[in-house]
Formats: structure tokens, sequence, C-alpha cells
């Protein structure tokens, strides 16, 4: 998986420094500015050699052990689990299970009870027995916390197709919802495009609501045996809760006097509509829950395993599989080669290699291969909208994200790729779509303009992650950066963007991270891409975000940021340092002027430090987002391209410096 470092790649020469910025070598210690020159050569080297013959970059990406529960729970349901996948499995799961019996969603984060009972019904599969030392403490645990009651649905819904948990005791997810037309509240396209595609196949799982014989008990995991149906009491008539649940209610009795053939059509046109949808790699949506979701629906409705969409659905699931040299078999929630090869791309230009090198052309034309050329669901929205944009992983034409599209084309702007008009025609695309899917508001969401409305968070249903796709900082953040580099820092249409960020600035002066954590990456975000739009470092609102990332530089130089920073204040801005957290916090700060600051220089120090001998850094910690505290993500190139960036910006200076005073 690795390419031909060529002869040219050990010149890394740093670019001429910008006029605006100068270089000054005299005035700064020679330290830190020789340190940072030598770390960007190793790591040049090191992401250089990650990159795939085929052109492209890709880091594994873990997530939780839901994923390899689930993976495993959908073999026995079809009955299909193996011994091998079955051991593989287990032992990654085992692997990852702490001292307190629990399975937490981030590393180092707190035991967290869905994922637990997942891991644990997991691993009894793999035959663990209820009272081996490991079992016991996490049945003890998730005893202790409530047990499978307190669970969210999802996992519910997993426990219900063997009969541990009571079909009637879930949340009703009817299929008419597929009827409902795009005006009506809760019509499908009212949720994120996620959340949408994992619905669609429930509505048919929860209308035919199977129960395949149980494998064992599980007892051990119920604190409410003795009582079948415990029932929690309602929330208040006026309340918006008491609505939905009364409404959820209300379709508990719908369903015994639906027309049996009105269900059979909903359930044949939600069948429909996935088929219509899976990739011709046999995958949907590139992300692993809708596959697995969309294999059972399917199967439910009569569709035998060997039949082409079930075969090819269930050979996609395969390519989520990572086989690790323990023989431990993990599961990606998805993959991430468009994203990691647009940031691997700027992070190398920053570097300096030079914009034809062979590697980065490369790059460029597996980039330019990967524009999506067909409308997909955000057209609903945008029917007018022409498409040309970028997805975030391999097959996943019906979802580009605006996130993608805006780095994407800051990445094909840094390479000088032979053919022009290639090159301009794609970026042009890009840029149209991205301007036609700002949401009313002003700002860039990652999947759909305007997908905001208030009701699918209320859904008894939606208990677990975000199930809406509003508008956020750190997207609009590099949309604004890619507009304003693409010469629309005048645009009214960035204007606005601009003024969107700018409201949207918290009291301390950070900025949200909706899918990196957190304000340390919404922040890092946001920052440059004002600075490229022409605000001046003098700017309030760029002083105050300076402020901020200074009052949260830890002891060491660098940067870190918890998790628990999405549920608890204190922790804002504030956890171990890590490398692309760091590397965050400096973009930042060296687009907001501050080079010659003692910060940026201890941060700098940090990141030299702590690269590992083949120029590569270490991070355990998750620092990306699925869903905000629910769902998190390790990127493993993180830590290989923000430092890179840093770095190289911190030596060679800012990409586009000079760009706002040539008038944008
Ligand atoms: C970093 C910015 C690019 N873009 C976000 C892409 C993130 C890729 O990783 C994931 C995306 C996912 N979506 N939905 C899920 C998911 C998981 C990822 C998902 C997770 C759990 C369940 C259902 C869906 F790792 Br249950 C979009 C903006």
């Amino acid at each position: 998986m690795t390419a031909t470092t060529d002869g040219s790649t050990g010149a890394v020469t740093p670019r001429a420094p910008s006029a605006s910025q100068p270089l000054d070598t005299t005035a700064a210690p020679p330290g830190p500015r020789e340190a940072a020159a030598r770390a960007i050569q190793r790591s040049t080297e090191f992401l250089l050699s990650q990159q795939d013959a085929r052109g492209w970059w890709k880091g594994d990406l873990d997530t939780n052990v839901t994923m390899d529960a689930e993976d495993l729970l959908l073999r026995q349901f079809l009955g299909i689990r193996d011994e091998e996948t079955t051991r593989a499995a287990a032992l990654f799961i085992r692997g990852e299970q702490r001292d307190d019996g629990t399975w937490a969603t981030f590393f180092g984060g707190p035991g967290e009870l869905s994922t637990t009972i997942e891991a644990y019904v997991a691993l009894r599969l793999a035959g663990d027995a209820p009272d081996d030392p490991h079992m016991a403490r996490a049945s003890a645990w998730i005893r202790d916390r409530g047990g499978i009651a307190e669970s969210r649905v999802f996992t519910r819904i997993w426990l219900a197709l063997f009969g541990w948990w009571k079909w009637d005791d879930l949340p009703e997810l009817p299929p008419e919802l597929i009827y409902f037309p795009k005006w009506l509240p809760l019509n499908i396209y009212d949720f994120g495009c996620w959340a949408r595609q994992t619905i669609v196949p429930l509505t048919i799982v929860s209308a035919k609501r199977p129960v395949r014989p149980a494998p064992f008990a599980l007892e051990e995991l119920h604190t409410d045996a003795r009582v079948p149906n415990p029932g929690k009491p309602l929330a208040a008539v006026g309340s918006w809760d008491g609505v939905f649940q009364r409404l959820d209610k209300a379709l508990h009795l719908y369903r015994k006097v639906a027309p049996r053939g009105v269900r059979k059509a909903a359930m044949n046109s939600a069948a429909r509509w996935i088929i219509e949808r899976q990739e011709n790699d046999g995958c949907w949506g590139g992300i692993q829950p809708p596959a697995v979701y969309s294999v059972i629906a399917l199967h439910l409705l009569g569709y035998d395993l060997e039949h082409p969409v079930l075969k090819a659905g269930l050979e996609s699931l395969d390519r989520f599989a990572v086989w690790r040299e323990d023989g431990a078999r993990m599961i990606e929630a998805c993959q991430s080669p468009v994203w990691d090869t647009c940031l691997a791309t700027i992070a190398l230009a920053d570097a300096g290699v030079p914009a034809d090198h062979p590697q980065l052309i490369k790059a460029a034309d597996w980039m330019l291969a990967e524009e999506i050329a067909r409308p997909g669901d955000w057209a609903v929205r945008k029917p007018e909208l022409p498409p040309g944009g970028w997805a975030f992983e391999f097959h996943n034409d019906n979802y580009p994200d605006i996130d993608d599209t805006a780095e994407v084309i800051l990445a094909l702007r840094r390479i000088a790729h032979p053919d022009r008009p290639r090159m301009e025609n794609a970026i042009s695309r890009g840029m149209r779509w991205t301007l036609g899917m700002q949401s009313r508001n002003g700002a860039w969401a990652a999947f759909d303009a305007d997908n905001t409305s208030p009701f699918p968070n209320r859904l008894p249903f939606c208990d677990f992650g975000e199930v809406i796709d509003p508008p956020s900082a750190d997207v609009t953040g590099h949309v604004v950066e890619m507009l304003a580099v693409e010469g629309k820092a005048h645009d009214p249409r960035t204007r606005r963007g601009i003024e969107w960020l700018l409201a949207e600035q918290e009291p301390d002066g950070s900025w949200f991270g909706r899918w990196g954590v957190n304000y340390v990456y919404g922040t890092g975000s946001v920052v440059p891409a004002l600075t490229a739009a022409g605000l001046p470092a003098s700017h309030p609102a760029l002083r105050r975000a300076v402020g901020w990332l200074e009052s949260v530089q830890n002891d060491d130089g660098g940067w870190g940021e918890d998790l628990r920073s999405y549920r608890y204040e204190e922790w804002r801005g504030h956890g171990a340092s890590t490398a692309s957290q760091t590397a965050w916090a400096l973009l930042a700060l060296l687009a907001a002027g501050e080079r010659e600051s003692k910060a940026v220089e201890r941060g700098i120090a940090w990141l030299a430090e702590t690269q590992r001998d083949d120029g590569s850094w270490d991070e355990p910690h998750f620092t990306g987002t699925g869903f905000p505290w629910d769902f998190s993500i390790n990127y493993h190139l993180y830590r290989q391209v923000f430092p890179l960036t840093a770095l190289g910006r911190y030596v060679n200076g800012e990409p586009f410096a000079g760009l706002s005073a040539e008038g944008g």
C-alpha cells in the first residue's frame, strides 16, 4: 500500500517567504525554526511513503465496538456467522474492554451502557461464559446502570431481533413514512442523510418485528426480569416530549389497524428507495450502519442472500473490516480516502513539496476522477442545482459533502496539474455546487441545505446521535476559505457566510467544532478562513480567538481537548495535548499573525519533540467527531497531516498570503 518515494522527495525546499510575512531568521532564536524544518523533512517523507499506488491516502478510522458487535449480530441473524470471523471480532472486542468491565466510545472515555451491552452480547455469541471474570464485571456494571431497559433504541432493536427485548416496548417507525411528501414535517428528507438511510430500512424491520431464536438467555442484563413492562410515566400533554410520546402511542395503535395493502405497498416503496441508493460496490452511503440495516430489511422482504442486491451488500460489509497483525478484526464505520487525500495534499504543499511533484499529480488525478457528476439526495432541496462535488469515501455518489468539496478544491489549487482546463472545470463545478448548497441562514452544513427541522430530534426513536444536519462553523469556515482562495472573498454569498461566522463566535472567543473535537477544531477551521477572506489580524473577533487559544494552551506547549467538552463546560479547550489539536491551534494562531509569539514557538516545539523517528506522530486520543459525544472518530491520518500543515506554514508562511491585498 505504499508508493515509491522518488528521488526528488528528499529535496524538500521551503518556498520563498511571502512579502507580507517575511521570514526573519535573525530575530527569532534559531532553535524552533531548525527543529521545525527537520520535523517537516521527516514528516514529509513519512507522508509520501503512505500514499497508495493509485494516488490516494487512507488512514484507519477507529470508532467503537458497537460496529463489531452489530456486525456479529447481523451475521447471527442471517445465519451466516462463521468461526473465524467470530474469533477475530471477539479478539478485538475483548482487547477494547477496560479494567472496570466496560467499553467506552472513545479512548479514555467513561463506560457507556449501550456499547457495553452490545459488546457483552457479542462476546457471548463468541462463547465467553457469563461467569468468566471479564464478563461478570461487565454484566454487574450493566445491571448497576439499569440494564437493557436503560439502553438506546438501537441496542434494544438489536436485542428484539432475538427476543431479548419486546418489540412492543420500542418506538414505532411506520413504513408509511416513505409516503410523506417533502413539505410535510417528518418526511424522510427532514432527517440528516445518515439518519435517513438508517431509518428507511428500519421502518421495514419495525413493521415486520422479526424474532430469531436466541442462542442463549440474557437474564443477567435485565434488572426488570420480574416486571415485564415497567413503563415510564409520560411527559406533560403540553410539552413537546408529551406530544411525541402520545404520537408514538397512537402509532402503536395504528399498527394494529393499518390496512395490510397500504403497509405492504409502503414496505415495497421503501425497498425500492433503498435499492435505488445502493452504491456500485454494494454499500449504502459509504457508511456501515445503513448497509447493515438495509441488508436486514431486504432480507425480511424475501430477498435471499444470493440475490445480487444482498450478495453485493454483504460483500461490501466485508470491506469495512480491517484485519490486524494480531489476528483481530476491526470494523470501520466508514473509510476516508477523499478526505485523507485532500488533507495530505494540502499538508505536503504547505511543507514545500513542489506543486508538480509526481505524487501530487497522481493525487490530483485520483481526486479529479472521484468527482461526482450526478444528482443525489441533496437535489430534493436544490432541484435546479447542477452536480459537481466530492464525497468522503470511495463509493458514495448519492451523498457528496460540502466539507470534502471545499477541501478538495483547496487541495487541487495547490497542484500544478498539466491538464489545466480539466482542473479548472472541476474546480468551478465544485464551487458552483458549494455556493448552491448554502443554507438560508448564510452558512453551510455537511450534506444538505436547510436540513434544520426541529421535529426529528423530538421522536422517541431518535435518542442517539444527531438526526439533522444544520450548518456548522467548521464546515462554513472551510467553505469561506475555499471561496476566498478562489477569488470570491467579496461575493455577497461569502460575506453572508462570514457574517454568520462572526455571529456564531462563542463568548470566550472560540467556535464550536461539529465534525472535530471541539472548540479547538472549530477555531482552527474558522480563523484561517476569516484571514483568507481579508479580515485583518487586528480584528476583534480574531484577537478574542487568539486570546482564547493562548488561555487553553497546556503547560507542555501543546493543545488538547477532551471529548467531554461536548458535555461539560470545564473541559472546553482542555485535555491531554495531541498532535492534531496542537496543529489546529497553531493554524489559527499562524493565520492570525502570531508567528513570532511565545505560544506558537512552544506549540511548534511540542510538535517537534513528540515526533517519532520515522517522522510520524502517535495519537491514541480521538479528535474526530461523528456525532458530538455519542459517536467519536480516531482518524489515523490526522496526526500526520495537520502537524505537517502547521509546521509548513510556520516555516514557509501562509499558503495564500497577500491574497486579500490583491483584492481577493
Ligand atoms: C470530517 C468531515 C467530513 N464530513 C464528516 C464525515 C465523517 C465520516 O465518518 C463518519 C460519518 C458518518 N455519518 N454517519 C455515520 C458516520 C460515521 C462515520 C453514522 C454513524 C453511526 C450510525 C449511523 C451513521 F464514521 Br448508528 C455521516 C463532514
